[in-house]
């Protein structure tokens, strides 16, 4: 049965997402420290275009118009990300003044448009002095990121109803430290696997210290979740489907839910849990109020390395669309892990954009893939999934890591150059559903 027309129900929200890296750059007024990122730009070959976070989207200028561009799509939430080295240069100490007149004068401004502020702690923006002290394999980074959290709360714990702890730790962990790919790019299992440990420790002690300092805000954590699976009903491709979910999925959520690291797999990978220090469990298995579910794609696995069919339809990330998987993984989590509340806090697509119509991007292959993802949303509250709300990734085009500005995510078109933000069909799209709360049909826009 087609979803067109359906309805979310009521108090469900739509809004969007960013981070800070990705879209603030830098500000001669506002003195900052160096992040993981800004030296990961500088060592050649790290980033495909060789570009860099300095300028980003100049939301640091632009962010009151940015708020003025949220409100005018009526997005009614903005999940944010604090640039840890703005606020706080070494990553400890006395807070930086003028980076945190930044983030108060943002919050203020969302709370004036009437958008609700959700701010995320760390999304991977690690201040350079701490990653001189070993980063996120060394125990310390966890407690200096809970006395971060802390000051934070302090200074904006009135007006901010819904913390985030982290973002996605499984891609700091395992892209920073394993595989090399993102800052601070190291290759080595056993400090990928300390990495995790301290940033799920970081996390757990962060939810006490934000609890102490916001007794009214919500708390949640942000994981990113690819659901495995197997290509063949045979038996080998379906141990590599469990290995990939213990080690991708479950490493995150086992510990946050039932305080435990999924045993099957630290037998597999022969982790002598040197970094878990009695008690650790229980501090990351703090309650939570909510989680956010970051969604993008599946994987399919094959023992012996069979490929999706040609035609599979990918995004430009070359990542396979496929929204039922979407609906089963929240159904999934629901049933296993019984969570108080869920918010997708990133769905998205990098599409080609190459399609302009009146000077738009006419982007028809975003609003289908938006259209698909939030009718699997709404398939899942049809099975009594709490789901709570929905952010588009990502608001506007943005710096996408390693890949550079070259894959563009957002629902609005960041003009390179001037920076000029146009909202893509997808925005407006996107604008009718946040509205409305009911499901427009893809065709609406098709034959404009
Ligand atoms: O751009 C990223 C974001 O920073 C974290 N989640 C995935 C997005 C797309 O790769």
């Amino acid at each position: 049965m087609s979803a067109d027309g359906r309805q979310f129900p009521e108090g469900f929200f739509f809004g969007s997402a960013t981070s800070s890296f990705q879209i603030e750059g830098r500000s001669p007024g506002i003195p900052q420290g160096d992040s993981i990122w800004d030296t990961f730009c500088a060592e050649p070959g790290r980033i495909e275009d060789a570009t860099d976070g300095l300028t980003a989207c100049d939301h640091v200028h632009r962010w009151s118009d940015d708020i003025a561009l949220m409100a005018s799509l009526g997005l009614s939430t903005y999940r944010f990300s604090i640039s840890w080295p703005k606020v706080l240069p070494n990553g400890t100490g006395e807070i930086n003044e003028r980076g945190m007149a930044f983030y108060e004068q943002l919050v203020d401004g969302l709370l004036d448009a009437g958008i609700t502020p959700m701010p995320t702690l760390y999304h991977w923006d690690l201040p350079q002095a701490l990653q001189d002290a070993g980063g996120w394999t060394n125990r310390a980074t966890a407690e200096a990121f809970a006395d971060y959290a802390a000051l934070m709360a302090e200074r904006l714990g009135e007006r901010v109803g819904t913390w985030v702890t982290l973002n996605e730790p499984y891609v700091s962990a395992v892209l920073g430290h394993i595989t090399g790919e993102h800052a601070p790019g190291h290759a080595d299992l056993g400090e990928g696997l300390a990495a995790a440990h301290h940033l799920l420790l970081g996390h757990g002690l962060a939810v006490t210290r934000l609890r102490d300092a916001a007794p009214h805000a919500e708390i949640g954590i942000v994981l990113n979740f690819t659901p495995a699976e197997p290509a063949t009903d045979g038996p080998a491709d379906a141990a590599l489907a469990r290995v990939r979910n213990g080690f991708d999925n479950e490493w995150y959520i086992n510990p946050i839910r039932r305080g435990t690291y999924p045993a099957d797999i630290v037998e597999a990978l022969a982790w002598d849990q040197a970094e878990v220090h009695d008690g650790d469990l229980d501090v990351i298995a703090s309650p939570i109020d909510l989680l956010g579910v970051n969604y993008y794609t599946r994987a399919v696995v094959s023992a012996v390395g069979q490929q999706l069919p040609f035609g599979t339809p990918r995004t430009e990330m070359d990542w396979e669309i496929h929204a039922p998987s979407l609906h089963r993984l929240l159904v999934w989590l629901h049933t296993e892990y019984d969570l108080p509340k869920i918010v997708i806090t990133e769905n998205g697509a990098a599409m080609p954009d190459q399609n302009r119509r009146d000077g738009r991007v006419h982007d028809v292959d975003r609003i289908h893939y938006l259209h698909d993802h939030v009718a699997a949303v709404l398939a899942a509250i049809d099975e009594g999934v709490p789901m709570a709300g929905y952010l588009a990734w990502s608001l506007m085009d943005n710096f996408e890591w390693a890949k550079g500005y070259a894959k563009r995510f957002g629902i609005v078109e960041v003009v390179p150059g001037t920076l000029e933000r146009i909202p893509k069909s997808s925005a407006l799209w996107f604008e009718q559903l946040a509205r409305s709360g009911i499901i427009p049909p893809v065709t609406v826009l098709d034959g404009v």
